[in-house]
């Protein structure tokens, strides 16, 4: 087998197969081993991605409905489970989801014991929390994609109405990925100048009526991939990946991961995402954010409702 890093992806759907893809034409890792209990699927996407493999950096990619696939992984990925329909909300998987990674972790975390895991299924806070109790692991080993894909929306909506390339913007969306995420206006930049402060011909750009725009439609953006294509899978893909080399790499990358949240200015218990440092060890320290008002009390209703469908769907939550 392959030596260096080994990623271990559970589900081989539209998501697994993507990050498989992007993970394999990033060469992020040295091996990258799928998991799914439906064989022919899993087959055919190890086979359809090894057919590219002269043009893409040397990844090994395996794949096995027997779940000692994940062997030895330094990362574990999450991605099984339902996905959202048309129309319906991530947390409405909350129950289905929640009890089907619960099932598989025992097995997973002594599989891979020293692996850091990354939860990708939706509602991702509540199975990221799932995954952190039933797997017992410290705190920072178990994160989740969060609104890092959510942070990517905002950036290129920001961009492309200040009409900047989006690697000069910084702003992130934070709290639940979901129907509640809470973007942080009072911290965006554009270059070194403030996102409320770009101002074009003696106008605000970024007035209410436009942050109010831009966020519904970060906050709708699954819901109309999905009504188009049944799914999304390319940006999670790389959204995923991103994180995974932020992990590989250690280095150290300020990312709104999805982690367990103790107490931030009075805010905890359950899992949310924050921008947060995240290296070799997982979900590292929190950035020293200081929201405005308006900002904390949406997160504080992130956690509410992350809280109530941990509750819900019978994970516990502190607090
Ligand atoms: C997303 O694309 O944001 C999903 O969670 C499906």
């Amino acid at each position: 087998a392959a030596r260096g890093p080994r990623i271990a992806v559970v589900g081989a759907g539209q998501v697994g197969s993507t990050l498989a893809y992007a993970c394999q034409i990033r060469g992020t890792a040295n091996t990258v081993a799928l998991f799914d209990t439906d064989a022919a699927k899993l087959r055919a996407q190890v086979l359809d991605l090894r057919h590219g493999g002269m043009f893409a950096p040397t990844v090994e990619v395996v794949g096995s409905d027997d779940v000692g696939i994940c062997a030895g992984a330094d990362v574990v990925v999450i991605t099984a489970g339902a996905r959202q329909r048309a129309g319906e909300s991530r947390m409405a998987l909350a129950g289905r989801n929640v009890r089907l990674c619960r099932a598989l972790v025992p097995e997973l975390c002594a599989l891979a014991p020293e692996a850091v895991f990354l939860v990708v299924t939706n509602p991702v806070d509540v199975v990221t929390q799932a995954v952190l109790e039933v797997s017992g692991l410290p705190a920072h080993r178990v994160l989740g994609s969060g609104t890092v894909l959510d942070s990517s929306r905002l950036r290129a909506l920001i961009a492309a109405r200040a009409g900047v390339g989006v690697a000069g913007v910084c702003a992130y969306i934070v709290g639940e990925h979901g129907d509640t995420a809470v973007p942080l206006w009072s911290q965006a930049f554009i270059g070194s100048v403030p996102v409320l402060d770009w101002v074009v011909d003696g106008r605000q750009v970024f007035d209410e009526p436009a942050r109010r725009e831009i966020e519904d439609s970060v906050v709708g953006a699954a819901y109309e991939v999905i009504a188009g294509k049944g799914a999304t899978n390319y940006a999670v893909g790389l959204a995923v990946t991103h994180v995974l080399e932020a992990i590989l790499g250690d280095q150290r990358l300020i990312l709104p991961v999805s982690a367990y949240v103790a107490d931030f200015h009075g805010i905890g218990g359950v899992c949310l995402s924050l921008p947060r440092i995240v290296d070799r060890s997982g979900a590292g320290a929190l950035e020293p954010t200081v929201p405005g008002t308006a900002e904390l009390a949406g997160l504080r209703r992130c956690a509410h409702v992350i809280a109530k469908a941990c509750r819900e769907s019978g994970v516990d939550v502190c607090g």
